[in-house]
Order: C-alpha cells, then structure tokens, then sequence
C-alpha cells in the first residue's frame, strides 16, 4: 500500500499487534467519507440530523465518561525526566511501552484498523509536517479528513520526504482506568487508548501539533503554539496579522472569526487559524505563522448569532456535533443558541433541568474551514502570513486589565509565562479555579517550561521585527460579578488600540507592569461602557501586583534551575518598580 518501508512494516507490526479483522488505508476521497459515515448511521455512532435544515450533519454522542482531554492520563516519555519537566506528567519510555503493548494486544478485534495519513499545513508548505495516525475509529478517521489535509496527498508526500509522526490510536474498552495518552517525543511518537474524544484521539491536533512539534520546533528553532491567527483590515486596505493564545475554551474560535461592530464599517477580518499556530523566523526577520490545521474543533455552547454568527452559519451543514442537544425536529441545540427548549439532552435523555445542561458544557463542532465566510485563502499559503502582534490572554475576574504592552519581549515573555485563567470544561476537573497556565501552553508544551521560556527568549533574538507582545482580558467582572467588557465583536476597539501602538501612531501610559491605554484611546464610540467601568480596565492596582509578582516568583522557582535567568531578572525588575510606586 506504500512505497515507504518504515510505515508498510509499522503498520503490519501493529496489526500483528492488535489483532484487527480488517486494514483499511484512507485515501481521503469524499466517497470513502461517505461510506464512514454510512457505517456509523447503520451502527448508531452517528445519528442523522435534519436533513432539510442540516444536510449533511450529524451528531455523535459520546461515552458519557468520555467528554474532555484528561490531563492527569497524559504522558511525555522521555529518557530523562527533567526533560519533560514539571509542567508535564512522566513516564519512563520502556515502562510506557510495556503498559501500552498490553493494552493494545488484540485491542482491535472484530474491528477495522483505519490508516490515517495526514499533513499538518498547507501540503506544499516547507514548514507543514505529515503523520499516520492508525485508528480503530472511524469517527476519528472522519473527523481527521474535516481537521487535517488527510490521504493520498499527503502519503505522497510522506514517501517523498521519508519522516512522519507515527500516532497509534484504539477506542479499547472506553475504561477511565485502561485510558491513556502517550508521548514519545525522541521516537516521533503517539499512543493512545481508551478515548474518543477529539482532543485525545484525533492525534493530529494536540498531540501532534502541540506536543509532539513543541519538542522538534525547540530542535529546530520554530515554535508550536496554542494559538489563533487572524488578519485584521482596516478601510484603507492596510492589513495586519495577529496570534493569539488563550486557555481552552476561552473564546479562541469567536475571536478568530470576529464579526465587526457596527460602528467599524470598511474592517475585515480574515481567519486563518482558531486553535494551533505553527510560527518561523522569516529570513527577513519577522515571524510568520502557519496553521497546521484545516477545521475547527470547536466549543459549542455560547455560540450564537450574537457571539459568532460565521459560527452559526458555517454549521448549517456538513457538520459533526459531539455531545449536544436535540430539538424536537432534530436540529442541534446547546446553551446560548436560542431560547427554544430542546427535546433531548447530549445523553439522548428526554431534557430536564434537574439532570443539568442540556447540550454538555465541553460539547463540540467539527467543520471544515473552508465553511467559514471570515476563512482567507492566506491560509493556504505555503509561507504563512507575517505576524504583527502577539496576544497572550486569560479570564481573569480581577487584576489583569483590558490590554497590557509589554515593554519588549524579554517582558513579553514574563507576561505570556505568568499568564493565569480560570479553568473550564475543555479539561475534566473542576471548572472556574484560576491556574497559572503559560502561554495557555500547560497541557501542551511536550518539554520543560524552562527550556520552553529559554527557547521563547532564543527566538527573539533571531526576530529583528519582533511583533509586539500584549496581554488582554475580556473577562474582568464588578463587585456584583457582572462584566466589565462587552467582549466578542467589539473586542476589535482592543484590537485596533494594538495595530495602532504596533504602527507606533498612538502613546501610552507606561507603568512597571507595561504599557496601558491613555485615556480616550481606546475607542468607545456607539458603546455602552459607563467611565468608571473602564477606567477600572485600564488602571491597575499596585498592591494586587506587588502580590502578584510575589506569586510569578514562587511559580517561576517552582520549576528550577532551568528557567532563564533573564526571566527571573525580568520579574525582580517589575517588583522592584511597583516597588517604587509607593504604597497605594
Ligand atoms: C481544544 C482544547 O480542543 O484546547 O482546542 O481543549
Ligand atoms: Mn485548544
């Protein structure tokens, strides 16, 4: 079936292995999609919604035990364990291999074994990296031709260039406790069992374009990060890239896909990437930005027509939902879609509110990009698109405020790496606990956080058009708990405020913490935000900073002797100005 040796004997190693009845090799075809998905309406993994109003769509509901990523499953096997460092579960490679060859053996009996070739990025792009996921899934075979350039293609490029990412997959038994996501990052590997679930199971995504290409982007000198892209055009055409990265479940998706406000006529938004930016220094010295993905995997509670209306659109068809509700006349429901009440909840139960949300909180979208108005064809492009700014955001109730510059990037770094956010449903685990999450990258980041921040700061270096770095937090709350911040489309008001300092066409206040807004800069024109709303946006207070410099600190040594001197020096600088603003 391939040319290439390493995958033929891999592939026949595993069968031997896992004892499936059949071996299927995906070529990626619309007609191999639709017998995967007449497979799974005839075995009930699929349930065919609507097909007047929702042609082409499904809803898969998933083992109720089985709804998020489970971090505390979650390995990096690496030879030594400080390479994995703290901010990683380890596991020694052999003793990992020993536990996996168990569970796999005859883990695919009576089931077809899908072999899954796929490009992450643009197949002609020199910074795209393929892999061969091997499934027991065809959900998980479906839903990686919707989230990366899956099949023949890019085969063909694997037996090109000879190196891929071997990503080994099988449902099991779907037990809590037999559950288990591997990485061997020194062997380009991946193994998991014992999940369906997107972010465990669709091996491209988090696995491989976060912590698999984490490791070999430090080895080779790029960075993989947890990050949108988007393109921002103002009325006079000029038109400028962002990154963005914010916690799971933090509004990446609604960002990347922003609807202008009203007052904005003439700006444009161009998406390029909802979840994952792959980033290089161009050789002319700025950074440029590929997403290695092709869909979006997307939250779908919250998402309406006042949050996301391209959202709503591009899901009018074509379109796998996992784990929401149903109205009567089988149409998807979730949470902030409508006021209608749904007829089933995500369990296939007859909706009560005494059983909780209807449509569960971590339920999701898989869709192509392509759907989406707001996608630019830039996506595509083999280079990727120049980065102006990068963003580094978290929900935060209190402390952080609207928008933060930092100084330079060596500060920029110490912003993104004491990033803090509430948690949410993305991840098992209570939800709303505020946890230190660098660069959104804790559960992503397949090496040491320290050599993780050095390798930040080593890549600056290289930029000599570094974009700018800024901090934002759409979700500062009053006393009563309410927002501050309208959030979604008028976000671009922020976002305008960052072209316009990274053009250098506006001042700023500068404050030991970084550069905030000078009163009347950020525009508020059409909105209903009282003075003393944003005033409190866009201040800080030193003492709650003093404090928390004092928590970045213990945070920062909580990881040893590998983080950068230039970071702690960075943080006793901040400490040691707010220091000096007095007692307030
Ligand atoms: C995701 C996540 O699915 O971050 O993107 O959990
Ligand atoms: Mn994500």
């Amino acid at each position: 079936m391939t040319s290439n040796q390493a995958l033929a004997d891999w592939v026949r190693e595993v069968a031997t292995l896992t004892q499936p009845e059949k071996i299927h090799w995906c070529d990626g075809s619309q007609a191999e999609y639709d017998t995967l998905v007449a497979g799974m309406l005839d075995s009930g993994t699929l349930l065919q919604l609507d097909p007047k109003t929702r042609p082409r769509s499904y809803l898969h509901r998933s083992d109720p035990s089985d709804v998020a990523r489970t971090e505390h499953l979650t390995f990096v096997c690496t030879s030594r364990r400080d390479d994995a460092g703290p901010n990683n579960q380890w596991m020694d490679p052999a003793d990992a291999h020993a536990k996996m060859n168990a569970l796999f053996a005859g883990a695919m009996r009576g089931r077809t074994l899908y072999v899954v070739p796929y490009c992450m990025g643009p197949l002609d792009s020199p910074f795209a990296r393929c892999g061969v996921e091997i499934t027991d899934s065809a959900y998980v075979a479906a839903s990686m031709r919707t989230m990366t350039r899956m099949g023949t293609p890019a085969l063909k490029r694997i037996e090109r260039e000879g190196s891929f990412v071997k990503g080994l997959h099988s449902l099991g038994d779907l037990h809590p406790e037999r559950r288990f996501i591997m990485h061997f990052p020194q062997e380009l590997a991946i193994q998991s069992i014992g999940s369906g679930y997107g972010g465990n199971a669709l091996l491209g995504k988090k696995c491989h374009a976060l912590r698999i290409a984490s490791h070999q982007a430090r080895q080779e000198g790029w960075l993989a990060e947890h990050m949108l892209i988007m393109g921002i055009e103002d009325p006079q055409g000029r038109l400028h890239y962002i990154a963005a990265a914010f916690p799971s479940a933090c509004g990446k998706t609604n960002m990347a896909m922003l609807i202008p406000p009203q007052e904005y006529q003439g700006w444009k938004v161009h998406t390029i990437g909802d979840d994952i930016a792959w980033l290089h220094v161009g050789d002319d010295g700025r950074l440029w930005a590929i997403n290695p993905e092709a869909g979006f995997f997307g939250v779908a509670p919250g998402t309406s027509r006042h949050t996301n209306a391209n959202a709503v659109d591009m899901l009018q068809h074509d379109t796998i939902f996992t784990n929401v509700a149903l109205t009567e006349d089988r149409r998807p429901w979730w949470e902030g879609l409508s006021d209608e009440t749904p007829a089933l909840d995500w369990q296939g139960r007859p909706y009560q509110p005494a059983n909780g949300p209807a449509a569960h909180p971590n339920s999701r979208f898989t869709v192509s990009a392509r759907q989406c108005k707001s996608w630019s064809d830039a996506a595509e492009r083999p280079s990727g698109v120049p980065i102006s700014a990068i963003i580094f955001g978290g929900r935060r109730a209190s402390l952080v405020p609207l928008v933060l510059e930092a100084r330079n990037w060596r500060h920029g770094v110490l912003l993104g790496a004491s990033m803090a956010s509430e948690t949410t449903a993305a991840a098992t685990g209570k939800t709303g606990v505020v946890r230190r999450d660098p660069m959104a990258m804790k559960p992503f980041c397949g090496y040491h956080f320290g050599d993780y921040w050095s390798h930040w700061l080593a890549t600056g270096a290289r930029l000599n058009k570094a974009p700018g770095i800024y901090q934002v937090n759409w979700f500062r709350r009053d006393a009563q708990g309410r927002f501050l911040w309208p959030g979604f489309g008028e976000n671009l008001r922020v976002l305008k405020w960052i072209l316009d300092r990274c053009q250098g066409s506006i001042g700023a206040h500068e404050t030991p913490v970084g550069n905030l807004p000078l009163h009347g800069d950020i525009d508020l024109s059409g909105l209903d935000v009282s003075h003393d709303h944003i005033r409190q946006l866009t201040e800080i207070e030193p003492q709650a900073w003093r404090d928390e410099m004092d928590q970045v600190n213990s945070f920062l040594h909580g990881f040893g002797p590998r983080v950068p001197q230039a970071l702690h020096d960075e943080r006793e600088q901040v400490a040691q100005d707010l220091r000096g603003l007095g007692a307030t």
